[in-house]
């Protein structure tokens, strides 16, 4: 792959994809509306508001693949999440149609499906359940993933991302944590696979509670290494046991479910 480009790259995944692919690309082109600091050898550091449509045109030039991770990766107020998320999505899949089809990495997230419960083994044929403004955003997201294959063919993994940090923060985790290590591998696995289509994926490690099942992506090859077992005991020891009756506890969104309506 000659230039990959990463969306997001100031945030925290952009921060561990900058450091675990490189090399996997002649060259990195990072971009946020935030500090990147100076480019390193291998990389392009370009700054651009992704609700800029001319700016994002420009920015997706020259690209052999996207990995979509900039925006708003929380709740928040619906003029925000307009911009960044809705806009800015429309106009990076309007680049990438413009500049080559590369494929895309479209970084979705749990709450796309955060109101079904977490009684439920969900796969890619799972019906959409936002629980959040912000899942909209996602379920959006996913949706014009799928119009731009089906109607120009530029290919999209969606991944539903579960909590990507060092280690799980919190009970739930012990359930949705991809390990940093996994997310890496993954990217590599996605840009590597022959073809993808428009594949809904979940990002999640191998860990023994899960809700979430990635058997109709195996065609990629991708076999996730880490299990969140390793930090069961100390996870249980710093959060009390969960309430079953808690809709946060009841829900896969967690306390993106529980909580009210932003706006109220
Ligand atoms: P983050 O909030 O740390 O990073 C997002 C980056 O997007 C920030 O650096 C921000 O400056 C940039 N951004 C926001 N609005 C922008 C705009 N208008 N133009 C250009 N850049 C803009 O989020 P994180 O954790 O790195 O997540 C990356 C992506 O993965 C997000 O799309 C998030 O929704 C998704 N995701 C992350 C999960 C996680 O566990 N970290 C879980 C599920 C989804
Ligand atoms: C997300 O979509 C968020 O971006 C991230 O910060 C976590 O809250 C994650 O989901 C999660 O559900 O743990």
């Amino acid at each position: 792959m000659k230039r990959l480009l990463i969306t997001g790259a100031a945030g925290n995944l952009g921060k561990i994809l900058r450091e675990g692919l490189k090399g996997y690309a002649d060259i990195l082109r990072l971009s946020d509306i935030a500090d990147m600091g100076p480019a390193g050898p291998g990389e392009e550091v370009v700054t651009c508001d992704l609700s800029d449509r001319a700016a994002v045109d420009e920015l997706t030039k020259d690209c052999d693949g996207i990995i979509h991770l900039g925006g708003i990766s929380i709740e928040a107020a619906f003029d925000d999440l307009l911009q960044a998320n809705f806009l800015g999505t429309y106009n990076l899949y309007e680049g990438a149609r413009n500049n080559g089809k590369p494929r895309i990495l479209f970084a979705s997230s749990n709450h796309a499906i955060g109101f079904h419960k977490r009684t439920t083994k969900l796969d890619d044929t799972s019906e959409l359940r936002p629980d959040s403004l912000y899942g909209v955003t996602k379920c959006y997201g996913e949706a014009l993933a799928s119009y731009y294959y089906d109607k120009f063919d530029v290919e999209t993994v969606s991944l539903r991302i579960g909590s990507c940090f060092e280690k799980p923060r919190d009970r739930r985790m012990l359930s949705t944590w991809m390990s940093p290590r996994d997310f890496i591998s993954l990217m590599k696995a996605v840009f590597d696979a022959p073809m993808t289509g428009h594949l809904v994926m979940y990002g999640v490690s191998n860990n023994r509670t899960k809700w979430w099942n990635n058997d109709h992506a195996d065609f990629i090859g991708w076999q996730p290494q880490d299990n969140s077992d390793i930090f069961r005991d100390e996870i249980e020891a710093a959060f009390p046991a969960e309430d079953r009756h808690d809709p946060a506890v009841i829900y896969q969104g967690g306390g993106f479910a529980a909580k009210g309506h932003f706006e109220d």
